[in-house]
């Protein structure tokens, strides 16, 4: 092809190009259509499974953070481990996300990694438990639950009882199977016990992390039952600890219930949302369950709405809760100024 015609045929390539290029100009419309449904893309570290709570959560955060919904969600698990959620959030800033939501395992060692998403300009989001840093502006906003409130109404809600059933506080002999060491669920819910220990003079024999796991309540009530005979009251700071626990009391061959003054040992629990623990709030077998609500989703995307749109959440956004009970005799419950009705379950 000679030297002329070659130029010309390029000429024309460009022509062509040109054209397409500008036709992508008409398809501006749809980019400005969809810059008005812009996708939000969402980094979410998720702590783990390990109960029934986390996977209604895990659920109820994919639900709302869908595609559907216009985000493009990245959610990674961190099967327990603190050290795979802190390597998560490093891939969610390397892939520029518009937003890191992060449900933390455990309150502490999140400053460097949230120092470099701050570096990095990416809003963080705390969901459900909280973490415990030097600078707060690290996170925009947290949403979840006053687990010291949770574990008050507790210890409330076993003082009625006691003063109800005309059992002497010294003889409330107690175990506590906590939850994951260092978390804010179990902080809380260990607090509000203990606090109540003090103020009313109950025998706290022991307590241990069952880490929020049935198995391990199996295993810390069986050791408490090996080392203790005079235990009445099972203070399970998860409704998957108490299921464990219940099966090894009953495997100890005792009963569980409310009747402690003959001889049955009493359990008390925290979330409300596993089916088998519901029954036995219903059958009696155990007498209080605090509620934790785990469906956060729809809080995290109304949270996510609010920064897009330019506005500016609370900074701690903390969810209601209440007292279920199989219990008649108590219907609520007072902390301070503050009285919680029980919902009673028939
Ligand atoms: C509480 C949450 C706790 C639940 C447990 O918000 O962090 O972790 O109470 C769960 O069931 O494992
Ligand atoms: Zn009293």
């Amino acid at each position: 092809m000679g030297k002329k015609t070659h130029m010309v045929a390029m000429l024309l390539l460009l022509a062509i190009f040109m054209v397409a290029c500008r036709g992508s100009v008409v398809s501006e419309t749809t980019t400005e259509q969809t810059s008005e449904t812009k996708v939000v893309t969402v980094g979410f570290s998720q702590l783990g499974a390990e109960s029934d709570w986390r996977s209604a959560n895990t659920d109820s955060m994919l639900q709302a953070l869908s595609k559907e919904n216009g985000y493009n969600l990245i959610y990674k698990n961190g099967q327990q481990k603190q050290a795979n959620q802190v390597t998560a959030l490093r891939m969610f800033i390397q892939q520029e996300v518009d937003y890191i939501v992060l449900a933390p395992e455990t309150e502490t060692g999140w400053d460097f990694v949230l120092q470099e998403a701050k570096d990095a300009g990416i809003p963080v989001i705390i969901v459900d438990r909280r973490v415990d840093v030097a600078d707060r502006s690290l996170y925009t906003c947290w949403v979840g639950s006053d687990f010291e409130l949770e574990g008050q109404k507790m210890a409330a809600w076993l003082h009625e009882y006691t003063e109800k059933a005309g059992i002497a506080s010294s003889d409330l002999h107690i175990v506590n199977i906590q939850g994951t060491i260092g978390s804010s669920a179990q902080i809380g819910r260990t607090r509000g016990l203990s606090n109540a220990v003090r103020e009313y003079g109950w025998d706290l024999l022991a307590e241990e992390s069952g880490d929020f796991t049935e198995v391990r309540g199996r295993e810390v009530m069986a050791s408490f039952l090996r080392e203790y005979d005079n235990i009445n009251v099972v203070y399970c700071e998860n409704d998957n600890e108490a299921i464990g626990a219940i099966d090894a009391i009953e495997a100890a061959g005792k009963r569980v219930g409310s009747d402690i003054k003959n001889g049955e040992i009493m359990v008390v629990s925290f979330d409300g949302i596993n089916a088998q623990a519901l029954e036995y709030l219903k059958q009696g077998k155990i007498s209080c369950i605090a509620e934790c609500n785990p469906l956060h989703g729809p809080r995290v995307q109304a949270l996510i709405e609010t920064l897009e749109s330019g506005g500016t959440p609370e900074k701690y956004n903390y969810v209601a809760e209440t007292l279920f009970s199989s219990v008649p005799e108590i219907t609520s419950v007072t902390i301070g100024e503050e009285t919680y009705s029980v919902d009673i379950v028939k």
